[in-house]
């Protein structure tokens, strides 16, 4: 039966686990959105496209692939900073765009929303995705969908399709070549990297692991749990990775992060005669600022389809065959120095005294369960979920590395609709709340439940200890008050310990309905990481570094 460009998308994506679509609609894209509003996919529009990048990215992060939907430069250039986060972080996102048709294209050049030319959008796109499609040929379009939803999977990556608005609904043409497969590496590589690895982790005193990312984007945490538990080699993870192996197994160190991290931790990874950083790219986060020091003559690395083994390196060889290899040997259990395993931090007993930053995550800590996933926005509410202990596996979302201010409320919506049996704990900054809170509309329209908890420090608390003047202040809003201009939701204002106390409980008991608690914090007051962080880069900020 015809089947139309539109409609084979949406049943592909479908097939790839899409179920929910996340965006905003414009003329470029209508014929599209009826498309989706027609068919099992659900469309989750949100107040802007960067919220529906981010909710994309977050839905993605949890489910394995994800999709927006915006329309012709006005949306697409809008979501394109949410394209890069989800690029620089392996976060695997279709964005799909609308665009004039190819008809109308032809009769003339000034159609609304252009800006240079027509392939403008295109173009930046090319530079935030791993692969890009332009489905204006109905001959060539199964075949362009496989090849990018291929590349997609194969590099985590976010792809770009266009769809000019005259072809959504074109009858499309058969999948005449096959569709691209992910090209198997070079078995006899891979098998000499795993010997070679093997091989240094068995003969060293102090091995180590550090898990990052990757692990989590290609669904490798098992893998990861199977080699420690095989080995006995105790686990330390990025920044990044934080939650990838369960922060309650006895084999986990904590968070490994150069002199930004728990001095145990640190001393414990940097005394190791092999260091084997699993899925963990070596950005200045991870690596606590270039703080790190790793030496790669007794590291195994393997990351971004390379793996290095001192100064071997095996190109081509993707993380997720070296892992898996790694898993499936025959291990000998083996001893290790012993290390501090951190422990639960335990029940708070609230006082009185205002609140700070400390006792905000001691309490949170002790208030966490198991089914919560601690989203964290860049800034301070990322600092301090350093020294968070997540329970389980992948129950931290943060975009860690690019650090885009506003993905936390908009990421609270994209997980719920991926795992509605999680329920979202969002730390987020007032800086960051005022770049995209207007999301908690759309998580409200979708009845979603998370706790949203903002950190209120009068502005931009982060930047004051590097280079502090009025720019860094914001408007003080009344946070806990939006449930009201909505509708709908619990909001409460927190000034001491105990009041906090009692806002996270009765949050807890409302299941029905968006949380919104406001943390009043002196403008100064910052968590110990941030202290460390910002020492190191208020030399580079001010120009020093
Ligand atoms: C989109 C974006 N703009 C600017 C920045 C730079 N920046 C990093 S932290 C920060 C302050 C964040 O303020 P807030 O969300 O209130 O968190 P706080 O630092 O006070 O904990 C800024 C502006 C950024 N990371 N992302
Ligand atoms: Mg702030």
């Amino acid at each position: 039966m015809a089947q139309s460009i539109g409609n084979y998308l949406i049943q592909r994506l479908a097939e790839n686990g899409v179920g929910h679509v996340f965006g905003v609609p414009g003329d470029y894209v209508l014929t599209f959105f009826k498309q989706m509003e027609e068919s099992p996919i659900k469309v989750i529009n949100t107040c802007d496209e960067q919220g529906a990048g981010f909710a994309a990215d977050a839905y993605a992060r949890v489910n394995g692939l994800g999709a927006a939907c915006i329309t012709y430069c006005v949306g697409g250039l809008k979501i394109a900073n949410a394209a890069a986060q989800a690029f620089a972080e392996r976060s695997p996102v279709v964005m799909i765009s609308g665009a004039p048709g190819t008809r109308e294209k032809q009769r003339g050049p000034l159609l609304h929303h252009t800006v240079r030319g027509f392939d403008t959008q295109l173009r930046v796109f090319e530079q935030l995705t791993v692969a890009a499609a332009v489905l204006d040929d109905p001959a060539t379009a199964a075949f362009e969908i496989e090849r990018v939803l291929a590349a997609a999977r194969r590099h985590s990556r976010p792809v770009y399709i266009e769809i000019p608005r005259d072809m959504a609904g074109a009858e499309i043409g058969p999948l005449h070549r096959h569709a691209p497969v992910d090209e198997p590496g070079d078995p006899e590589v891979l098998a000499t990297a795993i010997a070679e690895a093997v091989e240094r982790m068995t003969a060293a005193e102090r091995p180590v692991i550090l898990a990052g990312e990757e692990l989590h984007r290609f669904r490798l945490q098992p893998a990861l749990a199977e080699i420690v538990h095989k080995t006995g080699i105790p686990v330390a993870a990025t920044i990044m990775g934080k939650s990838v192996f369960p922060e309650s197994d006895p084999a986990y160190l904590g968070v490994y992060e150069g002199a930004m991290g728990r001095d145990n931790v640190r001393d414990y990874v940097e005394s190791s005669d092999c260091l084997v950083l699993l899925g963990a790219q070596m950005t200045d986060m991870n690596l606590g600022i270039y703080t790190a020091r790793i030496d790669r003559r007794y590291a195994v690395y393997a990351a971004s389809d390379r793996v290095t083994i001192g100064h071997h390196a095996f190109d081509g060889v993707a993380v997720a065959d070296f892992v898996t290899g790694l898993a499936a040997h025959p291990w000998q259990r083996r001893q290790v120095p012993p290390f501090e395993h951190p422990e639960h931090p335990g029940l708070f007993n609230p006082s009185d005294r205002p609140m700070t930053v400390e006792a905000l995550f001691r309490q949170i800590n002790a208030f966490l369960e198991d089914d919560m996933v601690v989203i964290a926005d860049p800034g301070d509410a990322l600092f301090g979920a350093e020294d968070l202990y997540i329970h389980n596996g992948a129950h931290f979302l943060a975009p860690a590395y690019y650090c885009s201010l506003g993905f936390a409320v908009p990421a609270a919506l994209g997980v719920q609709a991926a795992a509605p049996h999680l329920r979202p704990l969002v730390l987020v900054g007032d800086g960051a709340f005022q770049m995209s809170g207007m999301e908690v509309a759309s998580i409200v329209r979708f009845g979603q439940n998370p706790i949203i908890v903002v950190l209120d420090n009068g502005g931009y608390g982060t930047e004051r200890p590097m280079l502090d003047g009025a720019f860094n202040d914001v408007l003080a809003w009344n946070y806990w008050k939006v449930p009201e201009v909505l509708g709908a939701g619990l909001g409460i204002k927190v000034t001491t310990e105990v009041e906090m106390d009692e806002a996270l409980s009765r949050a807890h008991a409302n299941v029905g309905s968006v949380s919104i608690i406001q943390v009043m914090l002196d403008r100064n007051d910052h968590s110990p990481a941030l202290g460390r962080l910002t020492a190191t880069l208020g030399e580079g900020a001010r120009g020093k570094a």
